[in-house]
């Protein structure tokens, strides 16, 4: 090894990479080359995509699906600005990701003169989006600035990180060298007397119920101990999904949004939630949830506990940590008394009533969703976009493994599914995925059938093609307003798709689309698989 300086540039991808970062997403620049010269020497995987917001979908389809965060580079001012969306969407579901942008040169910041790819405050943008926004003036700032996005990684509630650097830095020489960072880890404790207060709850509850978001994903065996243990529910957020098998006795699913659930909830005389904001995109509804019951809470973000679903027991802590403490102080209590979900029946009842409650739209939906499922192996990760089927999905979707199923829930933008489901194959190319988008919703991010086609993954991309902004056109309906803006010219999806070099077919009903995803799945390069509404309908 020579002993030449190395630039800073070269330094921060060095540092990425000893500390676990092995793929970066992005667009180089002439405002970010220093970075590219860093990569080239490191061997970090570079995937180029074809607008920056889905490199930030990537990374975030990436994590999701391997619990690893990746970096997203992207120049000064446009190449921020178009990653904000994607960083949003990450911030608001709890993803961790890096990102990492060029300023202009550090002299003209904040100056207006009208430098390429000016902003007038870059970091005051990112600090609006990002769990954490810092500006690097020294090879040891960036460092620095580093070191906390990892510790922020391993600690707490995970959120996109963004360090910016400006350009003439990232040419400087500099003789730090790269080092790995000190494993932080262990995060909150559950206070014994808290576990007591929240014990003495529920050892009296009659009707616990309990909701559990993304937070409670590693806490899986727990939350069914506990719950077969008080007789009560179990329902999930949509991060939740999973988190019990589907048939299980106790598991509402992620059934928030339906007013049976929502009933349920309201009877509840002590609910318990755990690892979720119980925000309205966690229900999928607008209406507070109401609840005349005790709350107790177990979150590692303590603002979570007093936020305006104040807990009256705010545990603050790990999932599973909680969860083991609160097992091992209830196995000695008595629980001959539970007997709500005995007199109730099991989930499946409450289940059969939702169902009964689907409307046309939502019937025809649940049959692409079982076509869907059907195609595809157990342990496949589907990336769904802002669309009907996916809304209904969110429920419907059947699955007995947690993180197999993602939507853009938080944050709620169009055009997730594609270049997300890209980030997940670029993850683990062992592990099936599949992307769901409307037909309005996949033209926001279409443009990245071109990166699929460029890595050749065997990536089943299905269309749900109503001609519309379905739901919005329906919303306009209920709400009185003669439907405007919800109808555009579509493109022939298939032409367009094979363009790109995809494989690409319309599905002609269930049965083809299940058969399409299998075919798909066995190609190399994607495929997109158009499901016309009018194939699908029923009555
Ligand atoms: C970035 C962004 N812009 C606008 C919206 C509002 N929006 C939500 S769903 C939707 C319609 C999407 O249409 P399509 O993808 O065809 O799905 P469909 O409702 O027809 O199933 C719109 C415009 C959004 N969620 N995100
Ligand atoms: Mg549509």
């Amino acid at each position: 090894m020579s002993d030449e300086p190395w630039s800073v540039g070269r330094y921060i991808v060095a540092l990425l990479a000893a500390n676990g970062i092995d793929t970066v997403f992005g667009i180089p620049g002439v405002h970010n080359l220093e970075f590219y010269r860093g990569l080239a020497l490191t061997g970090l995987r570079h995937v180029l995509v074809r607008h920056e917001q889905n490199a930030g979908f990537a990374a975030d389809g990436f994590a999701r699906a391997s619990g690893r965060p990746a970096a997203a580079f992207v120049i000064s001012g446009p190449g921020l600005t178009n990653i904000l969306t994607a960083v949003g969407q990450a911030k608001t579901d709890s993803v961790p990701m890096l990102i990492l942008a060029s300023t202009p040169v550090e002299a003209s910041l904040a100056k207006g003169w009208g430098v390429l790819h000016e902003l007038d405050d870059q970091r005051a943008l990112a600090a609006g989006v990002a769990g954490t926004a810092r500006s690097a003036r020294s090879a040891e700032d960036a460092r620095d600035h580093l070191r906390e996005a990892f510790a922020s990684f391993q600690l707490g509630r995970q959120r996109p990180s963004y360090l910016e650097v400006p350009l003439d830095l990232l040419s400087k020489p500099t003789s730090l060298r790269p080092e790995r960072f000190a494993q932080v880890g262990g995060g909150p404790q559950p206070a014994p007397a808290v576990i007591e207060h929240a014990i003495g709850l529920l050892a009296e509850a009659q009707k616990p119920m309990i909701v559990v978001g993304g937070g409670a994903r590693a806490a899986g065996a727990q939350l069914r101990k506990l719950v077969e243990a008080v007789d009560g529910y179990l329902v999930t957020t949509v991060a939740g999904k999973g988190l019990l098998p589907d048939s299980h006795p106790a598991n509402l699913g992620a059934s928030l949004q339906f007013r049976t659930t929502r009933e349920l909830v309201s009877r509840a005389d002590v609910v318990l939630a755990v690892g979720t904001e119980l925000s309205e995109t966690d229900f999928y509804s607008g209406s507070r949830l109401q609840m005349t019951g005790r709350l107790i809470r177990i979150d590692v973000d303590a603002t979570k506990l007093a936020d305006h679903y104040a807990a009256d027991v705010g545990i603050w802590g790990d999932a599973a940590a909680s969860l083991d403490a609160l097992l091992q102080a209830l196995s000695g209590s008595d629980r001959a008394q539970r007997r709500w979900r005995s007199e109730l029946g099991p989930a499946a009842t409450h289940k059969a009533r939702i169902e009964t409650e689907f409307n046309s739209v939502a019937r025809t939906c649940a049959r692409v969703l079982a076509a869907v499922r059907a195609g595809i192996p157990v342990e496949a990760a589907v990336f769904s976009d802002m669309t009907q089927v996916a809304y209904l999905g969110n429920y419907a979707f059947t699955t007995d493994k947690p993180g197999t199923w993602f939507h853009p829930s938080g944050y709620g933008t169009l055009g997730y599914a594609l270049p997300a489901a890209i980030g997940a194959l670029v993850a683990d190319p062992g592990r099936p995925a599949l992307a769901l988008a409307g037909d309005f919703g996949f033209q926001f991010t279409s443009q990245e059938l071109a990166t699929a086609v460029e890595l050749q993954l065997s990536l089943p991309i299905v269309i749900w093609n109503n001609s519309a902004l379905g739901q919005i056109r329906d919303d306009m309906v209920a709400a009185g307003i003669a439907p405007t803006g919800v109808i555009g010219h579509n493109p022939d999806f298939l032409a367009l798709a094979r363009a790109y070099g995809a494989h690409a077919e319309r599905a002609y009903g269930p049965e083809e689309l299940t058969a399409g995803i299998r075919a798909a799945l066995q190609r190399r390069g994607p495929t997109v698989l158009e499901a016309v509404e009018a194939d699908f309908r029923v009555a």
